[in-house]
């Protein structure tokens, strides 16, 4: 998939839409230094940092995706994507999460035990950061214990969990059914998502809320915490 691979190609030349395709490409060509080139491209071009993050490298991801799949791409490959992925969210993570806004609460957010993916995941948290949140992000493959550990050292508002594997979704059980177990569930508001979950899922594992994206995501924190907050001060 190399529609434009001249060497001698300079991106500036190119339409947005020419851009953004080519970003497609070099996405899953594994070009990490074309596509953190291709994002401040965009950006100067006035792009607003989502659209650049949602047109060029999520749509870009989703094409990987497909392949990947259908065994067309195999593991070395995709990481490679990721890392190119990766480049461009780097450029684009300051402007994702710098907010005016104050304070509004606290998450701990983590890629459940056995899963290491961690690129929706960093989305969320960074987009939480914009939403106001200060975020203590586990990183991936976290068993319960580690989860425990950082309620208690953190006292955050909500524990967010994510699982990209059909495998490894049931994890987020263990964990809320722990929580249940120590009495400390209703301590906090819980939220997961990832690409195989659904809200019946997340009603299912008893999760506060499942969350299909990074934006759904920070307004349902937001919306939650300040309900929690209000129904605090009523009783
Ligand atoms: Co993996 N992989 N992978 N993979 N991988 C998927 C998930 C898969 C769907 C690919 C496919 O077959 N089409 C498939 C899962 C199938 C299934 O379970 N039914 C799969 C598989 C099978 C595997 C391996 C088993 C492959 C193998 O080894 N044979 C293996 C498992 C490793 C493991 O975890 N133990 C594996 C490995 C990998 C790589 C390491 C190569 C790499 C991960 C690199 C990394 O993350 N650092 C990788 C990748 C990149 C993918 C795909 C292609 C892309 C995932 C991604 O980053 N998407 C993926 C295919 C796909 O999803 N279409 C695939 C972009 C990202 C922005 O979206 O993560 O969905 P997403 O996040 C969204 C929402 O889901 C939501 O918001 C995010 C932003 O909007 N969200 C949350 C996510 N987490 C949230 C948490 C919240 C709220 C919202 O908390 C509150």
């Amino acid at each position: 998939m190399q529609a434009m691979s001249d060497d001698d190609l300079d991106l500036n030349d190119l339409t947005d839409d020419e851009l953004v395709s080519q970003m497609h490409d070099d996405l899953y060509d594994g070009l990490a230094e074309e596509i953190v080139e291709g994002t401040n491209i965009l950006l100067e071009r006035g792009w607003p940092a989502e659209k650049v993050l949602s047109d060029a490298l999520v749509e870009g991801m989703r094409i990987v995706g497909i392949d990947f799949r259908d065994g067309i791409l195999f593991v070395p490959e995709v990481l490679l994507a990721a890392n190119a992925m990766k480049g461009g969210m780097a450029v684009l993570r300051p402007l994702l999460a710098e907010t005016g806004a104050e304070r509004v609460g606290t998450v701990v957010i983590g890629t459940v035990k056995g899963d290491i993916h961690d690129i929706g995941k960093n989305l969320v948290a960074m987009m939480l950061e914009g939403a106001g949140f200060e975020v203590i992000d586990l990183g991936i493959n976290n068993p319960v214990e580690s989860y425990l550990a950082a309620l208690e050292e953190h006292s955050p508002d909500i524990l967010g969990m994510s699982a990209l594997l059909t495998t490894t979704m049931p994890y987020m059980k263990v964990v809320i059914d722990t929580m249940v177990e120590q009495g400390i569930r209703d301590d906090y508001i819980v939220l997961v998502g990832g690409a195989p979950l659904n809200e019946e899922f997340g009603k299912a594992v008893g999760a506060d809320a499942y969350c299909r994206d990074a934006a759904v995501a920070a307004e349902t924190a937001q919306a939650l915490v300040l309900a929690r907050r209000a129904a605090a001060s009523a009783s």
